[in-house]
Order: C-alpha cells, then structure tokens, then sequence
C-alpha cells in the first residue's frame, strides 16, 4: 500500500497540554510520526494541491489566523506555545476581535491544543498527504495511507482543538466527491469522537460520517458524539455515532464495526475514507478500550471485506513503544 508523510509534518512540537487542571507533556509528539515510519517502511513525500481543498472544509478567516496565530502571541509578548483561556460559549454574538488570546478563544475549544511556530506548516502538509494518498486511490490503486500528523478529526469548519487543525479525512472526502468518485462515507475509527468531521458535514446528505468511539459521557470531546446525534436538516441520517462503553475489547466492538459497515453498504458507498486511531489499544496511556495487536489485524481485515476504494489517514495513538507495530498489523490487515 502506498504511504505517504512529509518530513514538514515534523516541524509542529508544541511543549505542554493542560490535563486535569495541571501543565503535562504534549502526547501528539512528532516521535509518534517517527514511530510508526519505522514500523511501516519508507513513504513518499508529499505533493503540494494548493489552498483550495483545504478551503473547501474550512473557513478562510479559521485558516488566515492558523496561518499568524503563533506570530502574533510572539508580537504580544508571550514566551512559548500560543494557547487560549478564554472561550466564546455556544450564542455568544459573534465579535470581530484582534487580540490574539480572543482569537485563540474564537478558533479554538479546549486546552490540549497549542500552537507553536511550525504548526501551520506541518498541518498544511499533513492535509497535503491525505491529499497525495487520495490521488493515487483515484488513478486506481485500492488503497493509500496518509501518515497524518498533527491530526485532523476533532477540527471543525473554523476551529482547532484535540491536537488537530485541518481536517484531513473532510478535505479528502470533500475532494473525492468533487471529483465524482462518491458516494463517499467517511468511518472514523479512532478512540475519541471525530466532532469536526461530524460537525462539517452535519447538514450534508452527500456524505455519510459514521463513528465508532468511547461514550462521550466519560470522554473528550464530551459534547459530541452521543448515540441521538444524527445529522441535521438535510443531512439528517447521514450520520451514525456508535459509542461505546470504557473497556470495550474486539467481542463488543466487533457488533459496532458490523453496524458502521452495513450503514456504509446501505448508502451506496463508492468511496471510503477511514479516520484511524490506534488509540483504541489496551495500552494507550490516554485512552480506555482494549484493543490488542492482533485486533488491530482482524479490524483492518473487516474494512477490507468492503471491497471499497479507501483513502486512510491517521488520527490518534499514544503509546509510543507499540504505536508502529499496532499501525503495521492495521495496514496489513486492511492489504489483504
Ligand atoms: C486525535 C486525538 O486522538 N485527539 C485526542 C485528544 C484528546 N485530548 C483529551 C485528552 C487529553 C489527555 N491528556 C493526558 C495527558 C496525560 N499525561
Ligand atoms: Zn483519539
């Protein structure tokens, strides 16, 4: 399978995230990146698609700050990492502001999700990859993997947040039914929620978002996610959230990956771009299911019954000494 990643993703390394009221060790390190490289074998760089398939998912103001966020905390004074304390609740009117702690607070939601001055860079290419893999399942290969990192999945139409900034699984979605391959559902597998993928195709009938991930209720992002929500107006249905308990091991995820499959079937799908996190794994440090090595195999083998084109791009996993073997056995899996 063709693996894509740019040594430009590397360039975003963020010093600390807030955890549980105190300062911890950012966990969404480029070693992840670095890891799973080793595990999986040489990739190729990526290919520049310019601006346009990023604005197609994202607001240009959202991407413009992104763009000057860290130069700006720099221009204030501030030593470090650009992050928020201040966040616009849900109905606040909007206020066009300049200082850059408003901004942060406009363009972002949590704590977790510093900006540092190589960030925009490595998340331009991190879209770019997913983009890369995406062209070449679109001049016939069955299948392709973008090593994304930073992230993408928890960031919305104009905001960051969960480690993410572009959302490289919609940029890749918007842009395969721009090109006429869909029907096209996305299947985000990752431990937590995918709110920004969800939330940019809420309304959207044209592309289905299922995700299987750990009840909100326990887990970031806790206001997304939960069983009722389903789409909106004409995108009602065309969203599936299938969470799950802490603990889940393959017994009880296995029924939840067969429902998100039959929902793809049912759609049409002609097009499938999958949001993978290994942080499903028993062992990773921030999350809570029990997905062992050879789950990981066994998953990537039930995707690959679908028979569908697949553009992969990672999302999380945290356990940095079993990170690239649990990456390996998944990309097998989903070869055979
Ligand atoms: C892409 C992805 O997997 N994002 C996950 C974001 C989860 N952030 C909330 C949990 C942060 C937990 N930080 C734990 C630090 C322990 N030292
Ligand atoms: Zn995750």
């Amino acid at each position: 399978m063709k693996i894509v990643f740019d040594s430009r993703q590397l360039a975003h390394a963020p010093a600390r995230e807030m955890h549980n009221g105190d300062w911890t060790a950012f966990q969404e390190t480029p070693a992840r990146a670095e890891a799973i490289l080793a595990a999986i074998g040489p990739a190729e760089p990526a290919r520049d698609f310019g601006m346009d398939p990023l604005l197609a998912v994202h607001d240009a103001a959202y991407l413009d700050f992104l763009k000057i966020a860290h130069a700006d905390w720099r221009a204030a004074g501030r030593m470090g990492d650009a992050i928020g304390y201040a966040w616009p609740i849900v109905g606040r009117r909007p206020v066009n502001l300049t200082r850059i702690d408003a901004r942060l607070g406009r363009y972002g939601y949590d704590a977790v999700t510093p900006i540092a001055a190589g960030t925009w860079d490595a998340a331009y290419w991190s879209a770019q990859s997913a983009l890369t893999a995406l062209d070449a399942v679109a001049e016939g290969a069955s299948g392709a993997f973008a090593l994304c990192r930073p992230p993408g999945h928890h960031a919305g139409r104009d905001y960051c947040g969960g480690y993410c900034f572009l959302n490289s699984a919609a940029i890749v979605a918007a842009e395969a039914h721009r090109r006429g391959l869909g029907p096209v559902a996305i299947l985000d597998v990752d431990y937590h929620h995918g709110n920004g993928t969800q939330d940019i195709f809420r309304c959207d009938s044209s592309i289905l978002f299922v995700s299987i991930h750990a009840d909100p209720v326990t887990d970031y992002p806790f206001y997304w996610g939960h069983a009722d929500e389903d789409g909106e107006g004409a995108g009602r249905d065309a969203t599936l959230n299938l969470p799950l308990p802490r603990g889940t091991s393959w017994a009880a995820y296995r029924p939840a990956l067969n429902r998100a499959l039959a929902a793809i079937a049912d759609f049409g799908t002609r097009f499938l771009v999958l949001s993978f996190g290994a942080d499903t794994y028993a062992g990773d440090p921030i999350s809570h299911f029990a997905l062992e090595r050879d789950d990981f195999a066994a998953l990537g083998r039930h995707i690959a019954a679908a028979g569908l084109p697949t553009v992969t791009v990672m999302e999380g996993g945290y356990a940095a000494a079993e990170l690239g073997d649990n990456v390996a056995a998944f990309l097998a899996g989903l070869s055979s």
